[in-house]
């Protein structure tokens, strides 16, 4: 019960601080965080509401939005000059540098689109999502969106890179098979040891460095780059400037 209280409190609290009423775009992530979310949203009432349109990311996020009764707009919409002034979703980690590993409901490639899209991105996590740094409090490792075909030379390809036990993501029960995304994508859980901030100077420069540990922008430009790899769980910003034409990383995070 404390985890959801806490879930629910960040969600008002973030929509209080960040939602302004002359907003016109908001962007809605997946998972059950932004459940309250968009709860928070809807007791604004339509006098508010209506004049804005909600921008899902993925199947989950669609029907939240259809649910509350509120106006549900694609980012395939949105004009390649226009951004979303603000986006809301959840997170399985943050670390000290608003770093995040996402993906942990397998809707990241989306959720990292709408991201980029938005002006402001703002994270809501409850307190076990709290972490000084990557893959020490979420030990099921970074989601990597992948094309099926690709599965198996990506899982040798994050072993060399000294993952420890990358697993295609099982579907759930009832599901035989792996786990499919809203893309048609397959997810593979690659665990890491701790990533380093690109601040943790003194560690990054032990030579040689205990195996598999590297900065977070290290191993996100890494991993982007394994062929097959989709998207990965990984929201950074290079140096903390927006990535793109937005930010993948979050300008605050509520727990
Ligand atoms: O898949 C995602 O990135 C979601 O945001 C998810 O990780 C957050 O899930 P939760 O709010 O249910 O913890």
């Amino acid at each position: 019960q404390l985890v959801e209280t806490s879930k629910r409190l960040a969600a008002f609290q973030a929509v209080k601080d960040y939602l302004k009423p002359e907003y016109t775009r908001i962007g809605i992530g997946s998972g059950s965080t932004v459940v309250y979310v968009v709860e928070a949203i809807a007791a604004l009432g339509p006098a508010v509401t209506s004049t804005m349109a909600f921008y899902p990311t993925g199947a989950q996020s669609e029907e939240l939005i259809e649910a509350a009764g509120l106006r549900l707009q694609y980012i395939s919409k949105l004009p390649a000059d226009q951004q979303l002034d603000v986006a809301f979703d959840g997170a399985d980690e943050v670390d000290d540098d608003l770093n995040l590993i996402k993906g942990g409901g397998a809707c990241l490639w989306q959720e990292k689109i709408v991201a980029a899209s938005a002006r402001q991105f703002v994270c809501v996590a409850d307190f076990r999502k709290l972490s000084s740094r990557l893959g020490t409090a979420w030990k099921k490792g970074i989601p990597i969106e992948v094309l099926p075909m690709a599965a198996p030379r990506v899982l040798g390809e994050l072993r060399r890179l000294g993952s420890l036990d990358p697993c295609i993501r099982p579907g759930l029960p009832g599901k035989a098979g792996a786990c499919v995304t809203d893309n048609g994508m397959w997810i593979i859980d690659a665990p890491f040891p701790p990533l380093l901030l690109s601040g943790d100077a003194e560690a990054a420069a032990a030579d040689p460095r205990p195996v598999g540990t590297w900065t977070v922008d290290e191993l996100a430009d890494r991993l982007i780059k394994i062929p097959g790899v989709a998207e990965i769980g990984l929201f950074y910003g290079k140096n903390g400037l927006q990535v793109a034409s937005g930010a993948q990383k979050p300008v605050a995070a509520y727990f």
